[in-house]
């Protein structure tokens, strides 16, 4: 036996030892983001599985242990002898590693055409790993130990020979993941979007760790991508019914767009490739963007609704408001850039271009009344952007001329040297005033804001650089936005939105979230973005106080001190209700004070966008949904 798998044995082990020793070369991290990378590296198996046509279900529970444990109804991973390696297929699968790391130099795993890349991997960081084949009748399983083989395959039993597939389940090495707790709603976000980007495939999570019970989704979707984009849809008004669809396979590559225009001004279109998101877009976009403005174009010239005597639609007119989802299938991505996550196959530029441009003109013809819609959209939003660029020029040639002309409310701090600096943005006059007489005026800087800022969401560019608050802080910061952004100009470390603890206050810090994450965000992705806490309640008692920031924890509070006729309980509706040096004590005194610093998972980018448009859009239901999960990309922290 020891003979059969000697120096090859020898040779795999080296191998995988090379990635415990450097993890981040090919899961990217050892943090939580790494440890739910595990999953996906296993579950791409099962999907390549499905999209070869051979599997329809893919089941992911996370154990009580946090092991997690993936299975198939597929073909089962082979168990015949390889015969370079001398054996059996699944083995090697899991013991020899394959070239081209995903974080490493050269090649690129991708989900779609290269099996069992990445298995070998998580073997190697799981403390254990069991994998378990039916196949012809037949049960088998092997076990390794972080990447070491336990015992040679064996077959343990029998099953029905129409039922096959394979089930892996692993335990993430704690000598290696700083994090080893998996987060149910991070695997539901991903497999979801697997789902939608593989129609009828269907896949349940169950997450069997929670004492109060077993939680468990399933995804399912016969529609795809259409559904995707219903889906990011969900809150919005759509308007046009139909979401249009265009499937097709040109220069072996296999190109499906789905896409629908709602009455708002954003575009959200994401683009993946193998089932990956591509957040850098690509060729493909490129394509598909190319083919949207082309035949808008012709439709619109071609029907008058468009004169010869105008200038072109440009392509950002007619992607204002859309919903897209660019998937596209290809044998040998490129990856290009410095994250390596922009498409770089010129074939796939030509194939999506070639398959819209051609689809979407039959469309278009077959469906005149959407077309005007669309077309009538974008005549519209052409006007804004002209009249939105002459403003823009006015605000700019402003600044050009007088260096900067900061804002008449604003409360500027003495100190010229930006790290020191802070500027509050507080909710009305009153409460700005009380902020400006309790700061600290060396570092402090203060912009009182008149009641709700503009729903950015809901605005052309025109109305929104009209705006006297939106303006405000952008000469405030001084970054400019959009691509005159410069965060060298950051004239504030920290910006601090300081609002009630109210409903309302809720709503005017998400609006001003919502103008942050549109026109700069990288001020959140850099961590410059906090949101301040005022306490909720003020207990006086024998001439003590205390705040308390929940009711939780004034109830706390009044189990230390007693709860008897000498309490004095304040519940505080707003920040006006506070003097200025109440104001300083609770909530703007960098020794005492809590702020909730503002952050974007960039994995769950896209769905931090939808909740922020879920949350401007005219339903009320999701946003309420929204207020209770904002806790999840804020966190806290306590300076
Ligand atoms: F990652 C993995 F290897 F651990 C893994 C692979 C994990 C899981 C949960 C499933 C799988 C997997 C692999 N499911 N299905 C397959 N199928 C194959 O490997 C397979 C089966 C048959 C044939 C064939 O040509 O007959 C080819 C392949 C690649």
């Amino acid at each position: 036996m020891s003979n059969e798998y000697g120096a090859d044995q020898i040779q795999i082990l080296e191998g995988l030892e090379a990635v415990r020793k450097r993890p981040g070369m090919y899961i990217g991290s050892t943090s939580s983001r790494g440890l739910h990378h595990l999953v996906y590296e296993i579950v791409d198996n099962s999907v390549d599985e499905a999209l070869a046509g051979v599997c329809d279900m893919i089941e992911v529970t996370i154990n009580p242990d946090n092991s997690v444990t993936v299975i198939d109804n597929g073909r089962g991973i082979p168990v015949g002898i390889n015969h370079k390696a001398g054996i059996p297929a699944v083995e090697v699968v899991f013991t020899i590693l394959h070239a081209g790391g995903k974080f490493g130099g050269g090649g690129y795993k991708v989900s779609g055409g290269l099996h069992g890349v990445g298995a070998s991997v998580v073997n190697a960081l799981s403390t254990w790993l069991e994998v378990e084949i039916r196949s012809e009748g037949k049960v088998y399983k092997q076990r390794y130990e972080r990447g070491h083989v336990c015992y040679p395959l064996k077959e343990i039993g029998t099953c029905d020979p129409d039922n096959t597939g394979t089930k892996v389940t692993f335990l993430p090495d704690p000598e290696i993941f700083e994090e080893t707790v998996y987060d149910y709603d991070v695997l539901k976000q991903r497999l979801r979007e697997m789902a939608f980007l593989t129609k009828n495939l269907k896949i349940i999570l169950r997450d069997l760790r929670p004492e109060d019970g077993v939680i468990e989704k399933t995804f399912h979707y016969e529609g795809g991508i259409r559904e995707f984009v219903a889906y990011l849809n969900r809150s919005k008004t759509p308007l046009y019914e139909d979401v249009l669809y265009f499937e097709g396979k040109k220069d072996n590559v296999y190109v499906e767009v789905a896409m629908q225009h709602n009455d708002s001004y954003t575009e959200s279109t994401y683009s993946f490739v193998n089932n990956i998101n591509t957040p850098e877009g690509g060729t493909h976009l490129a394509g598909f963007r190319n083919a949207i403005t082309k035949t808008f174009n012709d439709y619109a010239r071609n029907t008058k609704l468009l004169k010869d005597s105008e200038a072109n639609l440009s392509g950002e007119d007619i992607r204002e408001g859309l919903t897209a989802i660019v998937s596209i299938k290809i044998e040998d991505p490129q990856f290009e850039g410095q994250t390596k996550q922009k498409l770089g196959n010129s074939e796939a530029r030509g194939a999506v271009d070639g398959i819209v441009s051609e689809y979407l003109t039959y469309y278009l013809e077959q469906n005149p009344t959407i077309a005007k819609q669309i077309c009538e959209k974008s005549i519209l939003a052409q006007r804004a952007r002209e009249a939105a660029r002459k403003a823009r020029d006015l605000t700019r040639r402003k600044t050009a001329l007088d260096g900067m002309t900061l804002p008449g409310k604003l409360a500027d701090c003495s100190d010229k040297d930006p790290k020191n600096c802070e500027i509050f943005i507080v909710e009305g006059d009153s409460a700005g005033g009380s902020a400006k007489t309790a700061r600290n005026r060396a570092t402090q800087a203060i912009l009182p804001l008149r009641g709700k800022i503009l729903n950015v969401e809901k605005a052309r560019l025109d109305r929104i650089y009209g705006n006297a608050e939106i303006k405000a802080m952008i000469t405030a910061f001084g970054t400019g936005i959009h691509e005159d952004f410069d965060i060298t100009k950051l004239r504030y470390d920290k910006i601090i939105i300081m609002t009630d603890a109210d409903v309302d206050g809720a709503h005017i810090a998400t609006l001003m979230l919502t103008f942050l994450y549109r026109f700069m965000p990288e001020l959140i992705k850099q961590g410059h973005v906090y949101l301040a806490k005022p306490p909720l309640f003020k207990l006086d008692k024998n001439k003590k106080v205390w705040y308390a920031y929940s009711p939780e924890e004034l109830s706390d509070i009044l189990d230390e001190v007693g709860r008897d006729q000498n309490n004095k309980i304040q519940r505080y509706k707003g920040l006006g209700e506070m003097d200025a040096e109440q104001l300083w004590d609770t909530t703007m005194d960098p020794e005492k004070r809590i702020l909730l610093k503002v952050s974007i998972d960039e994995e769950t980018e896209s769905e931090v966008d939808l909740t922020f448009t879920t949350l401007m859009g005219d339903k009320v239901e999701p946003r309420r949904e929204f207020i209770e999960a904002n806790a999840k990309y804020v966190q806290n922290l306590d300076i």
